[in-house]
């Protein structure tokens, strides 16, 4: 028998779980697995400058592809530096795996050791360690039943001295995909029907809250029809938007990002019912957005609490599809009128238009988004970046089904787009990624630019340069504040972009986006737009606060 290192063994257990693309920094820790899990099983490896951005970039390659994520990081220095991804992924409900090391448990002193199971654990994310040779494998495939089955985050944690083990009986390694339970879809009780179909039938303004458990159980179809049986509005949650575009009577996202008009249609809606929506604060932006509405909640996991509040009045556990069928047949063929009025729908049509630049020649962030989205095509993939402009891309962009769009949203941090969108490339292979991001946020992991100029990953970066922290800037100028320490002046993306031997150009004009697009599909490289954005354009819920707040969004003192 051939004797191998742990290590060896290892990383044939994550090639037989059909791993194909693993992201990583390497260390100490994770080198010598990395290597035979790359050379000897030519599973794809991309190599990161910063070891957030590896685990940021295999959680966006889970979401998208639906399969385990997989990354690896040293130990130590390795491991701390993930603690914002981590929490990011475990929030998101994303099936990740990080291979970490662990310091050497014989030597006497290591300048890496920090206690790495309390940091992991911390972030909400489970930690595995492998202490012994004849358990390795058992706790692999333990790793990726917990990733997949309970869809969240796992670290792996194995020292660096029992990564080096000599192994004499390797032991067959047996995937996790012979473990793990087939559960078919919910079916719906029928007595929780009965009960959700007479709140229905009471109601006069009802909305639809549709959430990524919808387009998961396949039942867009469904939905719609319950819409048009009750005359219910059609919304979703952010993960789920673009469900409804182009349906009569949709209103777009439900939460805080809602338009003033769909804020308004859901103050007044007597009963809410989500679909596979958890309903989080964001979506009920903390219980203010449908204060008068009796709530029913049909989800395959209904939850009681959620951010702190009761998440509904009704339940009904079933998945997404089977619960709204049984709904639509309990109704039987009547339709009501509901929410559908003629003066609904002439409130949904009328749309204000923004001219293109402002007095000081700056460019309207919505008016940039606007036309980005009408030229980029609709097949192509966006990731949505964080901070304040991320509004106005998520509310100018229409037309894509909503497995086509990423916004990174779950923890709050900034500073992800870049390789949310490296992960988003590497899963589609197809060159169409979009990423519209904030200066503040793509300036913070720059660096990824190599990364892409190394790999060759072709993408599209959309800079919304306002030269400053704009969510910061708009929230000191409420308080009436001084907004000077969070105002930098606009970075040259255009010229960090060639820096990094990728293609830069400054868009100071709308019109030129349609000839820069052909331009780019021309080109066979990745490419940063830095598009000067006015500072001064409120996003609508900034706007709602500072009405609240009762303070005009004022100039800021200089
Ligand atoms: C990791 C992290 N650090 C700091 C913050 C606080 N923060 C929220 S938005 C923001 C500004 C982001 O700037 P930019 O990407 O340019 O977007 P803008 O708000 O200007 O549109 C900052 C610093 C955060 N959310 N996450
Ligand atoms: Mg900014």
């Amino acid at each position: 028998m051939i004797e191998q290192r742990l290590y060896e063994v290892l990383a044939a257990a994550f090639a037989a779980e059909g791993v194909d693309t693993h992201f990583t920094l390497l260390g100490d820790g994770n080198m010598h697995w990395a290597t035979v899990l790359a050379e000897r099983h030519g599973v794809r490896t991309i190599h990161a400058r910063h070891e957030h951005c590896a685990c940021e970039m295999a959680s966006a390659y889970a979401h998208v592809t639906g399969r385990v994520g997989v990354a690896s990081v040293t130990h130590g220095p390795g491991v701390t530096q993930i603690m914002t991804a981590l929490t990011t992924a475990a929030r998101g409900d994303i099936p990740l795996i990080v291979f970490a090391g662990e310091p050497p448990t014989t030597a006497a002193w290591t300048i890496q050791q920090i206690d790495q199971a309390p940091l992991v654990r911390a972030c909400g994310v489970e930690y595995i360690q492998i202490q012994s040779v004849n358990h390795a494998l058992d706790r692999v495939r333990e790793a990726f039943s917990v990733a997949q089955y309970e869809r969240r985050p796992v670290v792996i944690g194995v020292s660096d001295d029992l990564q080096r083990a000599r192994i004499h009986n390797i032991p067959r390694y047996v995937p996790s995909s012979a473990f793990i339970p087939r559960n078919p879809p919910c079916p719906p009780d029928a007595e929780s029907v009965r009960a959700i179909a007479e709140q229905i039938a009471s109601a006069e303004r009802p909305i639809i809250l549709a959430g990524r458990g919808v387009m998961l159980a396949d039942a867009r179809a469904e939905v719609i029809e319950l819409a048009e049986r009750t005359g219910a509005l059609l919304a979703t949650t952010l993960p789920a938007r673009g469900l409804f575009d182009g349906e009569p009577f949709s209103i777009g996202i439900g939460g805080g990002w809602s338009s003033d008009v769909a804020t308004e249609l859901f103050a007044k809606a007597d009963l809410v019912i989500a679909i596979g929506a958890s309903l989080t604060g964001f979506t009920t932006h903390f219980g203010r957005l449908f204060p008068q509405a009796r709530v029913v909640q049909i989800d395959a996991n209904p939850r009681a609490v959620r951010h702190n509040r009761a998440v509904a009045h009704f339940h009904l556990r079933a998945d997404a599809r089977l619960g709204v069928a049984a709904l639509n047949k309990s109704l039987g063929q009547s339709t009501k009128t509901g929410y559908r009025t003629p003066e609904t729908a002439s409130r949904l049509t009328s749309q204000a238009s923004i001219p293109d630049k402002l007095p000081d020649g700056t460019i309207d962030p919505r008016r940039a988004v606007q036309e980005i989205n009408r030229i980029v095509p609709k097949d192509w993939f966006l990731v949505g970046g964080s901070g304040h402009c991320a509004y106005f891309t998520a509310t100018n962009t229409q037309g894509r089904p909503p497995e086509l769009y990423a916004s990174i949203r779950h923890f709050g941090a900034i500073g992800s787009g870049l390789s949310h969108a490296i992960g988003v490339a590497a899963a589609r292979n197809d060159r169409k990624v979009l990423l519209i991001d904030g200066d503040g946020s793509l300036i913070m992991h720059i660096q990824e630019l190599e990364t892409i100029a190394r790999h060759g990953i072709q993408m599209l970066i959309v800079a919304l340069n306002d030269g400053a922290y704009g969510s910061e800037v708009h929230k000191l100028r409420m308080d009436q504040v001084s907004d000077r320490l969070v105002r930098f002046g606009r970075p040259d993306f255009a010229s960090i972009a060639q820096g990094f031997s990728l293609r830069g150009a400054r868009i100071a004009d709308l019109k030129e986006i349609e000839s820069r697009f052909q331009e780019h599909l021309r080109g066979t490289q990745a490419e940063i737009w830095d598009i000067p954005i006015s500072g001064d354009v409120l996003s609508t819920p900034f706007e709602r606060e500072a009405r609240e707040k009762q303070h005009s969004p004022v100039k800021a003192p200089v």
